[in-house]
């Protein structure tokens, strides 16, 4: 068939809205069509050519939403109609890490996907006949997307797929830290480094938990008010903090009798190391726990001294918020309906396939939480 596809044709290059050309399903894939994708930094990241496993030319996009269209020979999990989120982290339920219940890193597909072709190592798109590449596993910047079954979490049918889209990265990534990795206690102690996309969500996902008190740094000064919006307690912006920013956050979580300050639980959601460890060090000594979301350029490094996990702080690192995406996506979709997370106020721009060069510039100059193109 033919579908619109806003194609990545070389690193640095804008995006190209093109019709190309989609294979069917085969056994254990789906057809989907996508009615809503969010537009997040790792498409960005990849498109710049500073990703060195970024692949051209390629369909980007894995933060969407929609509609099965027609199920591969053997797909019982799914039916046409079925309404669904592409998952960039699979879960087949059979491989070893996710039979270990202790990752939700499924491995079932993974080198495929990093190289661009489903799991039988083709492409379905092409475009004059020459390949493109699928994009973490989901190429949501076209209208259709072929994906396997393992990939798919299928959701509420009567959740707005504009808004849901946002679950399949974003918001399942910074609730999911909270709740899964850091699996944060209600009266907790939590400072948010970076208030984008997924730090707002953090945010919430620590209201959620019933953290008692919520401090956000961000050096934009606008994001004090996004961050109250979504129940952050402090606001500290470095720029206006005279002297060291980590004795500071220890100085404002000291509570009560105890000596030593810092929080029980940190996040980084900026990708910068230096915050990396001012994350970890402004966790408190003994049992803090300190999160790594952002993801860091290639090659970059973090440092700290051991002294700091001698002393009992324990560094963790996140991927899709500890998610196993087709059991929690489902419930996650659940309590936006319910109320218990928003989405709606995140999502400040919404604009067809036609202009989806305008959400990559208003990601680059800090003008967006998200962008969600709607197809
Ligand atoms: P964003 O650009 O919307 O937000 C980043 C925020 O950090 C901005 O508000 C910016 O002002 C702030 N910031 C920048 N430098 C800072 C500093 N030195 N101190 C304090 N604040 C600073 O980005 P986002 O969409 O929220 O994504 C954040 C990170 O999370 C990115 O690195 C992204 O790749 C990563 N991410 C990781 C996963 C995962 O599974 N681990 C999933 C999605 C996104
Ligand atoms: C999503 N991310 C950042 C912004 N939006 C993001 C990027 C990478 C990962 C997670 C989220 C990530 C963490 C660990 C891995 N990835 C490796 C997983 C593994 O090896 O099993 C990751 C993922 C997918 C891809 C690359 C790296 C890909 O499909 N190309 C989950
Ligand atoms: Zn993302």
């Amino acid at each position: 068939m033919k579908t619109r596809a806003a194609v990545a044709f070389a690193a640095g290059q804008r995006l190209e809205v093109v019709e190309v050309d989609l294979e069917g399903p085969k056994a254990g894939e789906v057809l989907i069509e996508i009615k809503a994708s969010g537009v997040c930094h790792t498409d960005a990241y990849t498109l710049s050519g500073a990703d060195p496993e970024g692949l051209f030319p390629a369909i980007l996009g894995h933060e969407g939403a929609g509609v099965v269209r027609e199920v591969g020979a053997g797909v019982t999990s799914l039916k046409p109609g079925d309404h669904v989120i592409p998952l960039y982290t699979p879960e087949c339920r059979q491989c070893p890490s996710c039979l270990s219940r202790k990752t939700n890193l499924c491995t079932a597909i993974r080198s495929t996907q990093g190289q661009g072709v489903m799991p039988d190592g083709t492409s379905r798109f092409s475009y004059r006949s020459q390949k493109i590449h699928h994009y973490m596993g989901c190429s949501t910047f076209a209208n259709h997307t072929v994906l396997p079954d393992i990939a798919v979490a299928k959701v509420d049918p009567a959740a707005p797929l504009d808004k849901i889209c946002y679950i399949g990265c974003g918001v399942t990534t910074g609730v999911g830290a909270v709740l899964n990795t850091a699996q944060v206690e209600a009266g907790a102690t939590a400072i948010v480094f970076g208030l984008g996309g997924i730090g707002l969500n953090v945010i919430q996902g620590l209201r959620l938990a019933g953290a008692d008190m919520i401090i956000g740094v961000d050096i934009n000064p606008d994001k004090k008010s996004w961050g109250e919006r979504f129940g952050m307690t402090h606001f500290v912006n470095p720029t206006a903090v005279e002297g060291d920013l980590v004795a500071h956050l220890v100085n404002m979580t000291k509570r009560g009798a105890d000596q030593f300050g810092g929080a029980d639980y940190t996040f980084d959601c900026t990708g910068n190391v230096k915050v990396m460890r001012m994350a970890l060090e402004s966790c408190h000594r003994g049992w803090g726990q300190s999160i790594i979301i952002g993801v860091a350029g290639a090659g970059q490094e973090i440092a700290t001294r051991p002294f700091q996990l001698v002393t009992g702080r324990v560094w963790k690192g996140t991927a899709f918020g500890g998610a196993r995406g087709r059991t929690d996506v489902p419930r996650i979709v659940d309590w936006y309906m319910a109320g218990k997370i928003e989405i709606d106020p995140m999502i400040t721009h919404t604009m067809p396939l036609a202009e989806i060069n305008t959400a990559f510039d208003l990601m680059h100059h800090g003008q967006s939480i998200r962008a969600v193109v709607l197809f």
